[in-house]
């Protein structure tokens, strides 16, 4: 059976946006708006696997609502809403608990590293988080999924619980009309552009992340001029005398290739190009950086300057966005609602 296509994707409001979330993830989202239904989702149910305050969680979902809007994203085009106020999402979570196998979460790691070594301690929503975003996904049975490199994992472990659902129920799929016994789609990842997997600025072997204490490891979608300027600057790179001379010596230069990485992505270039950017300007001193440093101050301040102003003249209004959310969560349900009634009849539930 040919699926409807149909784009989901989500962002946890656990902080401010970072650079990461806007290059790996949001420039796919405003792109995919001209070609497909999209779906956005604010994913509160997500946020609260590790501690959130109550107090700043509403603004924080507010924020991410409002970067969406400022960023591109049309909420009368694309639907935007908050996850909780669906509830289908928690609904099919459920059942998908019940399909997913414990040794396929097992080997999750974000789970692994964001639990740590205090793992005993950790929630279990932090633990079967990759079956809420599954049924995320499915609710809606989404076909595409932009979203960072790191998520690939737990959109392979979507893949599965799809097909194990279809397996499963399949004599029950076929009687409910699916004929072909297909009921979930294989949702494809869409991983694409120079910056899939933006890298701490402090460290070049860590992803950037919202979550991460120092706030000089990323670039927020909130910062100032100056906040930027000061962080790039400070950006770790190495202590090589020379720039590398191609892509191969690049790749062994953890921060300098982020950096290449980032500014490609903002420029609108290639890494290739990028690279030559750095080459040309290294010998401008005093740091074989600074040249490069420069061009990607000037052009992380000229797209995200814009952005933040909207942010600010967005968050002057919540009720606004609290209304946007409202009405993108009934469209939302409008889909959902009839899918997760029929994966009731085809699981056995009796429904009135
Ligand atoms: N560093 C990154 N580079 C590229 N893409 C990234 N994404 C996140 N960090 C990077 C992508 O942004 C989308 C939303 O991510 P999320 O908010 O759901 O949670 P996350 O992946 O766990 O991101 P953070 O910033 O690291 O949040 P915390 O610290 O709260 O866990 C996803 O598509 C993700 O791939």
């Amino acid at each position: 059976m040919a699926f409807k296509e149909r784009v989901f994707s989500g962002m946890q409001p656990t902080g401010s946006l970072h650079l990461g979330n806007y290059l790996g993830a949001m420039l796919q989202w405003i792109k995919l708006q001209e070609t497909h239904e999209c779906i956005y989702c604010v994913v509160d149910l997500h946020a609260i696997t590790v501690w959130q305050d109550p107090g700043e969680l509403k603004d924080a979902i507010r924020k991410v609502t409002a970067a969406y809007i400022a960023c591109g994203l049309d909420p009368q085009r694309s639907i935007l809403f908050n996850q909780s106020q669906v509830s289908e999402h928690a609904e099919l979570a459920w059942v998908f608990n019940c399909v997913a196998r414990l040794g396929w979460l097992n080997r999750m790691t974000q789970f692994k590293e964001k639990a740590g070594k205090d793992r005993e301690n950790a929630s279990v929503g932090l633990y079967v988080y990759p079956d809420l975003m599954a049924a995320d996904i499915l609710a809606y049975k989404a076909t595409h999924v932009p979203v960072g490199d790191d998520q690939k994992q737990h959109l392979e472990l979507a893949r599965d619980i799809a097909q194990k659902f279809n397996n499963d129920f399949g004599k029950w799929i076929e009687k409910a009309g699916h004929a072909d016994g297909l009921f979930f789609p294989q949702p494809e990842p869409v991983i694409t552009g120079p910056a899939t997997r933006v890298m701490s600025l402090r460290d070049g072997t860590k992803k950037m992340s919202k979550s991460e204490p120092s706030d000089m490891s990323r670039i927020n979608l909130m910062d100032d001029t100056d906040a930027i300027a000061d962080k790039i600057k400070r950006a770790k790179t190495d202590m090589e005398p020379a720039p590398p001379s191609n892509l191969e010596e690049l790749k062994a230069r953890p921060e300098v290739d982020n950096l290449v990485g980032i500014y490609a992505a903002l420029a609108g270039s290639t890494k290739e190009e990028a690279l030559g950017v750095l080459i040309a300007t290294a010998k401008e001193g005093p740091s074989i950086f600074t040249g490069l440093k420069r061009a990607l101050t000037e052009a992380a301040v000229e797209k995200l300057g814009p952005i933040r102003a909207e942010i600010v003249r967005l968050m002057d209004d919540p009720a606004e966005i609290d209304r946007i959310l409202a009405d993108g969560s009934q469209r939302a349900r409008a889909i959902a609602r009839p899918i997760l009634d029929e994966v009731k009849d085809i699981v056995g539930f009796v429904r009135s």
